[in-house]
């Protein structure tokens, strides 16, 4: 067990919006875990587990996969690590999520970033990925976004409403958006 809670940060954001690009930097200069949701259920559909065809089905139709799966998964995750700040990239998704995170790990995020970037940009993004995720394809992309427009931006309305969320503006150069999202965590460690 830890000494002190860890320091979370959920990293928010439609499909394509770029959330794991810029955690991948957040990583690199800052020496945060990074915990992609999305990852952690693929390797869940991977590894053939108890769970998998439930799982790719939920991400073919581009729904949310039940919180109780997904929060196992973040929680072994944050036990198995021996870093003590994570990002927490593509969760939670709904109302629903937040709260079962809340009631498992007995804590709020202490921050939340929220890439905020236009759809037609974000379709674009994810139709020219190309890296053969079930979920990259017209109807799926369409579906995600509708599904994160309904349920995860009242997610993002309560951070807001709290004072923990930090909006990015998530259209440029990679680089030009990690300018925008350096300073966030060289306030944190000062
Ligand atoms: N790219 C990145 N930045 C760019 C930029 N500035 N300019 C131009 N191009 C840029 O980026 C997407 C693509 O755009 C890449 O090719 C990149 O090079 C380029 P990426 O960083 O991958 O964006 P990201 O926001 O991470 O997009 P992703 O598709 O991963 O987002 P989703 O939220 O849709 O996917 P996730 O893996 O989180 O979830 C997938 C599915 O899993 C969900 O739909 C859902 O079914 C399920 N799920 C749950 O049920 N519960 C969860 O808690 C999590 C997931
Ligand atoms: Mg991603």
């Amino acid at each position: 067990s830890r000494e002190k809670p860890p320091f979370i940060t959920f990293v928010l954001g439609g499909p394509g919006s770029g959330k794991g690009t810029q955690c991948l930097k957040i990583v690199e200069t800052f020496g945060l875990t990074h915990l992609s949701a999305g990852d952690l259920l693929r390797k869940e559909i991977s590894s053939n587990s108890e769970h998998g065809a439930m799982i790719l089905e939920t991400i073919r139709q581009g729904k949310i996969v039940p919180s109780e799966v997904t929060v196992k998964l973040i929680q072994r995750a944050i036990e198995l690590s021996d870093n003590n700040k994570f990002l927490i990239d593509g969760f939670p998704r709904c109302e629903e999520n937040r709260r079962a995170y809340e009631r498992v790990i007995g804590a709020e995020p202490n921050i939340v970033l929220f890439f905020d970037c236009p759809e037609e940009e974000m379709v674009k993004r994810v139709l020219s990925r190309n890296q053969g995720r079930v979920d990259d394809n017209i109807d799926t992309v369409k579906k995600r976004i509708e599904v994160f427009n309904t349920l995860n931006l009242p997610v993002i309305n309560y951070y807001s409403e709290k004072g923990k969320l930090y909006k990015i503006h998530a259209v440029g150069p990679e680089e030009e958006i990690f300018e925008r999202v350096r300073p966030i965590f060289i306030t944190l460690e000062t």
